[in-house]
């Protein structure tokens, strides 16, 4: 997990842990066993500043002047609780709201549950996560897990549209215990036609070596829809983006559609088949695409070697 990512994520319940899933007969090599997630079940506190990020951008950060767009990753396994502190450093009114979790309506994070934050004060918002399992009348409750988002949903107008739009919004992902932990875990958001806000013709670029265990987590704000498509990786179109097995009936894609509120998430084995090289991912919306919504993904070779390539941005002079 490279310094940056894991500072920038938040480890509840000891989600990184010496269990190790035996991935059948073929698997038996020790140094080939992942970490999974251990059981949930742990109340956790943290704080959340809300801020200005310059004239133009707003963002969640851990520490006072630390805020990034997206926020920080909050991680949880089914079962846990996390109590968030939300510090209001801005002049204008915040909020905090989740998709996916427990809640109740006064942790909502609307002006309708008058659970916003005024400039310069603080509120507290509980979210609960549970296991699945069967209800009295038979039928089946899902779990929480998931790749989930946080937002803001007062600055501006009621539905936050001001907030998303500055950079007011993070990941959140939700494990059940036993799910496949990642090396390092990266967060993408399409806003409009911005990657992770990001102004200029491309999105963040993202490293790796091959054979690193790397996890995205896609959440889509805006307008706008898309198309979110990885060169040269796949995915299960399922909650991990991972098969279970040879009888996972999951389809399996490099290409998925997108809307304003979606979030999904998978892990790929970087250059598991394609190896090193600067893999782009990208709206695959032609005319998004052409205005900067690309990035890439950096896997170099173990000796740090890496294919020649050009950087993104770089404009064609005729079309073909
Ligand atoms: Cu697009």
């Amino acid at each position: 997990m490279d310094r940056r990512s894991f500072n920038r994520r938040m480890l509840l319940g000891g989600t990184a842990v010496a269990t190790t899933l035996s991935l059948g007969p073929e698997a038996a090599d020790a140094n080939e066993q992942v970490r999974v997630a251990a059981a949930g079940g742990k109340v956790k506190r943290i704080k959340l500043y809300a801020e200005r990020i310059g004239e133009r951008w707003m963002g969640y950060g851990f520490r006072r002047g630390e805020a990034t767009i997206p926020g920080p990753l909050l991680e949880l396994t089914e079962g846990d609780t996390l109590h968030v502190e939300l510090v209001n450093t801005m002049d204008v009114e915040a909020s905090l709201h989740v998709h996916g979790l427990d809640y109740e309506i006064s942790s909502d994070g609307t002006r309708a549950s008058s659970s916003c934050v005024k400039p310069g004060r603080s509120r507290t918002y509980i979210w609960h996560t549970h296991t699945p399992g069967r209800r009295k009348d038979g039928t089946w409750r899902e779990g929480s897990a998931g790749y989930w988002h946080y937002h803001d949903h007062i600055v501006g107008t009621e539905h936050g549209t001001g907030g998303v739009r500055r950079g007011l919004y993070g990941p959140v992902i939700v494990r059940r215990a036993g799910d496949v932990l990642p090396d390092r875990t990266h967060a993408i958001v399409f806003n409009d036609l911005m990657i992770n806000n990001r102004v200029g013709r491309s999105g963040p670029d993202f490293k790796a070596t091959v054979g690193d265990r790397v996890e995205f987590v896609m959440i889509t704000h805006g307008d706008q829809y898309h198309t979110f498509h990885m060169h040269g990786h796949r995915w299960a179109d399922n909650r991990t983006g991972l098969l279970t097995g040879p009888e996972d009936p999951s389809r399996v894609i490099d290409n998925k559609i997108v809307g304003p509120g979606d979030a999904f998430g998978f892990q790929v084995i970087a250059g598991e088949d394609g190896g090193a090289g600067a893999w782009m991912y990208h709206c695959h919306v032609q005319h998004h695409a052409d205005r900067g919504m690309a990035g890439m993904f950096l896997v170099r070779n173990p000796d740090g070697s890496m294919p020649k390539y050009v950087t993104h941005g770089h404009r064609t002079t005729h079309q073909h």
